[in-house]
């Protein structure tokens, strides 16, 4: 059959990976780059999605090509991410099946942008009508709120997503919108009170110093300057191309819409004063007969105005400043604190707080974003997760260690939808098929998950143990249980029998993670972990006349003293990351692969080495091969044959038998070759796109002759 299209010769290089002849690295990396320099940004591996970040505003997402890609079959148009939105919600809607996006990349690489795009795509083309306009707006408008929450200017990215995001839209029967419910993990509170050099705290605080009112500033008792707070670094406050007051405006509007009461919006603006002034509260240490420091507050304006905001009684958060109890055996002991504590106590409560404000924030939303009917829904899951983070100089700590946990399950969840689904529906449709190696990194998830022996449950083994846990007791545990893992790697520490990399500095351990070693350093694991906020503070917290802290803080309740602590840091991440899994498991899943062409957040800078890399740990390479061995393309008989048919004299206008036996028919009359397809039980399954998109052209073309002649019929009878 003649392969040469019009759709094919007018493509910049390859659009589909699967077409690259001779398939290699290079010749992959070459596709993109070419691709990306005319602008063409995306390109398939068959139904995935790459997208490189063109780092500035294209013409592409117009309402004329929103327009363009509404409904079309996904291989009719160039490569486009429109193209993968429509066809999820085509399926939804049409066939009935659940969906969800899985947007995956490392920091930067466009997956914030690339979940926004399809959001905005599915509102425009879902229903239309006052009360779904309405539900649409507030969907996509939770989007500024919590990006103002819950991102911050890093190093790699101005606008990085300091939490993870899971968001399923609900449809209704029709395929128009009914509400949505939002999952948030892990949100990066640390950042709170230190920011790592040249990075930025959440965009909320400058937000609102920049944008809000001067009398709204008076009344949050804030000065707009941000150098006199400490949790605000100095160094990267003003970021080039983030107008921070203007995005205050638009988060204010954004909240409105999402259905904030004004009380609502000023509460929360109160809470984030509150933690601008309790970083401001600082310690001097005074000297005890017994030779000991306790802690001092310096000067207690800081405190006074934080007490203000909150409602506190100013003596009562003193006091919980001061000293410490705890109970044992039902007897309460109080211990003062010194200057180390006081300040670990107080970073404590400004993460605590700004944190659980951050999760009220997703109830919040989740309550006027909630479908209003309990009947039976769709559902389009959008997956936003933090992108792997390696940083040099071992610099990687407790939250990396998670964020790289979850992309590692993620890349599980690929290696297994990928592979599983089209083996399933091989062995299902009767076609037979030789399985491609890949590598499996199921074996990185056992050593960080498994339950008995895994980096986290040893490190929660370490952090309930009673007497003296560090750092260094839990490294000294992980060189002993981990040693022998292949993905494992650290120096001998001083209790360990073990030897294996002396190049390693003494307090780290490293992994071999699926996307390449990553440096870990141990200090901070137990404490982040851990998680501790005294019960003094939460105490003081909820004495407060704020509602909303009150309602942040409930274990603070006297009442409700609970000796049992909380579930660590760890094993609840590891648990909302299980049922996340669970849930995309039971959907149809989508992917786009998102990849970052330089390290400058320059537009037109394609940096090979940096593109090889995540291409690699993307494991695009394996994709594609499983794609070639494959099908590129299958389709359900009914729908081929009505597509189709008027490309044969036999099957146009009305084929009376079976569908599969008019799809043969077809074939047989084009002239496709044998091995390019196979017969299913109930699909065509077509071997090489080139063959689908001569059909394509052979159809469009059929088409315009059918089209002109119409118009010399019309012509003719005038
Ligand atoms: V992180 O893991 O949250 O740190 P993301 O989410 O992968 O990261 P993000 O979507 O925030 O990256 O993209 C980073 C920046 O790249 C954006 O702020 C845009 O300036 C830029 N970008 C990304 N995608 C596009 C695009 N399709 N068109 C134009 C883009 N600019
Ligand atoms: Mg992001």
């Amino acid at each position: 059959m003649e392969v040469k299209t019009s759709l094919l010769d007018n493509m910049i290089g390859v659009g589909d990976m699967v077409l690259l002849e001779p398939l290699s690295e290079d010749s992959f990396i070459e596709n993109l780059r070419n691709r990306f320099d005319h602008n063409e940004i995306y390109t398939y591996i068959g139904s995935v999605v790459i997208s490189m970040n063109p780092y500035r505003a294209l013409p592409i997402y117009t309402p004329e090509k929103v327009e363009e890609y509404r409904n079309r079959n996904f291989y009719e148009l160039s490569p486009h991410i429109y193209a993968l939105a429509d066809e999820a919600y085509r399926s939804l809607r049409d066939q009935d099946k659940d969906q969800c996006i899985l947007i995956t990349g490392e920091s930067g690489a466009g997956k914030t942008e690339a979940s926004k795009l399809v959001m905005s795509y599915v509102a425009a083309v879902c229903g239309k009508g006052q009360e779904v306009n309405k539900v649409k707006e507030q969907l996509l408008q939770s989007n500024p709120v919590l990006e103002a929450f819950g991102n911050a200017k890093t190093v790699r990215n101005d606008n990085s997503s300091r939490f993870g995001k899971y968001m399923d839209i609900e449809f209704d029967f029709k395929g128009d919108p009914l509400g949505g419910v939002i999952s948030n993990y892990l949100l990066e509170k640390s950042r709170v009170v230190k920011q790592p050099r040249g990075e930025r705290n959440f965009h909320v605080f400058y937000q609102l110093l920049s944008g809000a009112s001067d009398d709204t500033l008076k009344k949050l008792k804030l000065d707009r300057d941000f150098s006199k707070y400490n949790y605000l670094s100095l160094d990267s406050a003003a970021v080039i191309g983030l107008d921070d007051a203007a995005n205050f405006r638009t988060v204010k509007n954004a909240m409105q819409i999402v259905g904030f009461m004004e009380d609502e919006v000023q509460s929360v603006l109160q809470l984030v004063a509150a933690v601008l002034k309790l970083g401001n509260i600082e310690f001097k240490p005074e000297s005890r007969s017994n030779g000991t420091d306790e802690s001092r507050i310096k000067d207690k304006n800081d405190l006074k105005e934080m007490c203000e905001l909150l409602g506190i009684e100013q003596s009562v958060l003193e006091r919980a400043f001061s000293y410490r109890t705890v109970e044992a055996k039902q007897e309460k002991v109080s211990t003062t604190l010194n200057v180390a504590q006081a300040y670990y106590a107080r970073d404590a409560l400004a993460k605590n707080l700004y944190s659980r404000l951050f999760s009220w924030l997703v109830t919040r939303i989740n309550e006027s974003i909630k479908a209003q009917t309990k009947a039976r829904h769709k559902v389009m899951g959008v997956l936003d997760i933090y992108g792997f983070e390696i940083f040099e100089d071992c610099d990687n700590s407790f939250e990396q260690f998670i964020i790289n946990y979850c992309n590692e399950k993620l890349q599980q969840i690929f290696i297994e939808l990928t592979l599983r689904e089209e083996q399933e529906e091989y062995v299902r449709e009767g076609i037979e098929w030789t399985n491609i190696e890949y590598f499996n990194n199921a074996i990185i998830c056992d050593l960080i998950e498994n339950h008995q022996n895994g980096i986290l449950a040893m490190l929660d083994e370490e952090c309930l143990r009673p007497g003296t846990v560090t750092d260094e007791t839990f490294l000294d545990k992980l060189n002993t249980i981990c040693a022998g893992h292949k993905h494992f790697e650290s120096r001998q520490s001083k209790n360990s029998k073990f030897l294996t990399d002396h190049s390693l500095p003494h307090n780290c351990f490293r992994i071999q993670h699926y996307a390449g070693k990553v440096l870990y350093r141990a200090e901070g694991f137990v404490d982040k972990n851990n998680d501790l906020l005294y019960r003094d503070m939460s105490q003081a917290m909820y004495k407060a006349k704020h509602s909303l802290i009150k309602q942040l803080f409930p274990e603070g309740n006297p009442a409700k003293v609970n000796l049992k602590r909380p579930p660590t840091a760890g094993f609840q991440f590891k648990a909302s990351v299980g049922t996340l899994m669970r849930n995309l498991q039971t959907k149809n899943p989508n992917y786009i692969r998102c990849i970052k062409p330089n390290d400058k957040k320059a537009s037109h800078i394609f940096t090979d080495t940096l593109v090889c890399h995540q291409v690699r740990y993307l494991g695009l390479m394996e994709n594609v091969r499983v794609r070639r061995a494959g099908y590129a393309f299958r389709q359900a008989y009914e729908p081929c044959l009505e597509r189709y048919k008027m490309l044969c004299k036999r099957t146009w206008p009305h084929w009376k038998g079976p569908a599969r036996e008019g799809v043969e028919v077809l074939m047989a009359d084009l002239q496709v070759p044998a091995d390019d397809f196979s017969y299913g039980r109930s699909k065509i399954f077509i071997r090489n796109p080139r063959t689908l998109f001569s059909l394509e052209e052979r159809r469009r073309q059929c088409l315009q002759d059918l089209a002109t002649l119409i118009q010399k019929i019309y012509r003719g009878h005038k």
